[in-house]
């Protein structure tokens, strides 16, 4: 069997693997591993001067990283990722832009990263490549000659076709990744809006089985739902229950019950939305006041881009508008904490925690709904409200569904959540577990990377 190549915008960083990885590396480095691989990518630095690929080994895995100047940062990273394809891939064609200095840079460093990747790249070699920061990766790959089998998985949602035709190259980018091998998606719906861009906007024929034939290559695309590690999660949550109990202990008391949500502090996670919900709840159901806590962790992201600045601006005003309103001497309604903690704790917090509320306005999958029914005691499970726009909504079906965009709804569901019987909450939460244990991390990388090597 060939070396496996991952391909990422970030790779993890060495080291400290057991206390802060989260699921996808653990699950991607096991690949590895297994395969005596290569992760490849951006070390996350940003260089004034050009640096050579750093090479480290750990654990039989090599990582081989690069740095970033600052003018490919901010057209590649910054610019044509994170404020044209983020938003509009989550349909916030409200908040994206376009700069064709921007798409160059994008163009420019996925050029980049293939002329590196060619130093090292051997003929049986399979290469997989991770969301739509290199979406053109595989194109610049065989313009330079490379033969292997390259396969993509994107992470986040894939929009319908006349929200991706705002994205003026929009074409070229959807031409470029039919240079790929296997294309991955979350859910059949981001597949079939994948299908229907190709065949409406490219003119390009779509066979039934999916795949796509196009100048003498074809592309096959399937459905990858990602996973977690229900073992390891019983395990973290279990271990991390008393430390996120001091923590939250006086704030929570012995008869408050916790409401959880843990997001990256970004737009699409609906949280503005969560916040106002929780207001209507405390205001349309005056006994839980006083009853209840709500934790928001949300360390912060990408904050140099403006949207970024914007988000984190209107939630701290929400939290203090809300937590203005019902706050008391012995109770802060609203525990919204900017900061990240170790994975135990955070699985301990959700083991404590009675509800998770977890309803982004879009999402790939989102891991945290997953991670949070992982790490409930299934004697005494807590209920998981969850947006019907997340891809997770797929597969969750003990979830509380809800309209992320309908506060009132929100609200309902949390006040079901936080009433509902020992035995319906057992039974919902039997059921996901289920789903999550048959589908969990290694089957979603094992079925990619068979399908992807099959060929
Ligand atoms: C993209 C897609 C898709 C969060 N705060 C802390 C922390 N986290 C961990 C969570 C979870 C991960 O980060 C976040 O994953 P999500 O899936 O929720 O969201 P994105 O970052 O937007 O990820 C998404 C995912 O890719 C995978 O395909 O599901 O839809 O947008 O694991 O637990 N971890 C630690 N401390 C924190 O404070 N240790």
């Amino acid at each position: 069997m060939g070396r496996l190549i991952v391909v990422s915008n970030r790779v993890a960083p060495v080291g400290d693997e057991k206390r802060n990885t989260g699921g996808l590396a653990v699950g991607l480095l096991g690949a590895m591993r297994e395969a005596g691989g290569i992760w490849f990518g951006w070390n996350g630095q940003v260089t004034t001067t050009a640096a050579p690929l750093a090479r480290q080994e750990k654990n039989g895995i090599t990582f081989a990283t690069i740095g970033l100047n600052k003018r490919d940062y901010r057209q590649y990273y910054s610019g044509f990722s994170n404020a044209t394809l983020w938003p509009t891939f989550h349909y916030r064609i409200d908040l994206a832009r376009f700069d064709r200095n921007e798409y160059a840079g994008y163009q420019r460093v996925n050029a980049m990263l293939a002329d590196e990747l060619m130093t090292f790249l051997q003929t049986d070699d399979v290469v997989w490549v991770h969301d739509y920061h290199l979406l053109p990766f595989a194109q610049a790959c065989r313009k330079r000659g490379a033969l292997n089998p390259i396969g993509f998985f994107l992470h986040i949602p894939f929009p319908e076709p006349q929200v991706v035709a705002t994205i003026p190259p929009h074409q070229e980018l959807m031409r470029a990744m039919l240079s790929y091998d296997l294309l991955g998606f979350q859910t059949e719906t981001d597949r079939r809006a994948f299908l229907n861009t190709i065949a409406q906007q490219s003119g390009v024929q779509v066979h039934e089985d999916g795949s796509v034939h196009a100048e003498g290559n074809v592309t096959r695309t399937g459905v990858y739902p990602i996973g977690v590690s229900p073992g390891h999660i019983a395990e973290e949550s279990a271990a991390g229950r008393d430390l996120s109990r001091q923590i939250t202990r006086g704030v929570s008391g012995d008869t408050r019950k916790v409401v959880v949500s843990v997001d990256r502090l970004d737009y699409s996670k609906g949280l503005v939305e969560r916040f106002c919900a929780f207001d209507t709840l405390l205001e349309t159901t005056p006994e839980l006041r006083h009853r209840v806590q709500f934790i928001q962790i949300a360390p912060p992201s990408r904050s140099d881009i403006n949207s970024y600045q914007l988000i984190r601006k209107q939630l701290e005003a929400e939290a203090g508008r809300i937590n203005g309103k019902f706050s008391d001497l012995d109770w802060v309604p609203i525990r919204y904490i900017n900061k990240s903690y170790d994975r135990r704790t955070l699985m301990g917090l959700f083991r404590n925690a009675q509800a998770g509320f977890v309803t982004p306005l879009r999402d790939g999958m989102n891991l945290v709904a997953k991670e949070y029914v992982a790490a409930q005691d299934p004697e005494d499970p807590g209920v998981l409200v969850l947006s019907r726009f997340a891809g997770a909504a797929q597969e969750l079906d003990g979830a509380l569904l809800v309209n992320p965009y309908d506060r009132t709804g929100m609200a309902e569901a949390l006040r079901t959540a936080l009433s509902m019987p020992l035995e319906e909450r057992q039974a919902r939460h039997a059921g996901m577990l289920q789903v999550l244990k048959t589908a969990d991390i290694d089957a979603w990388r094992n079925r990619f990377l068979e399908d992807l090597r099959r060929g």
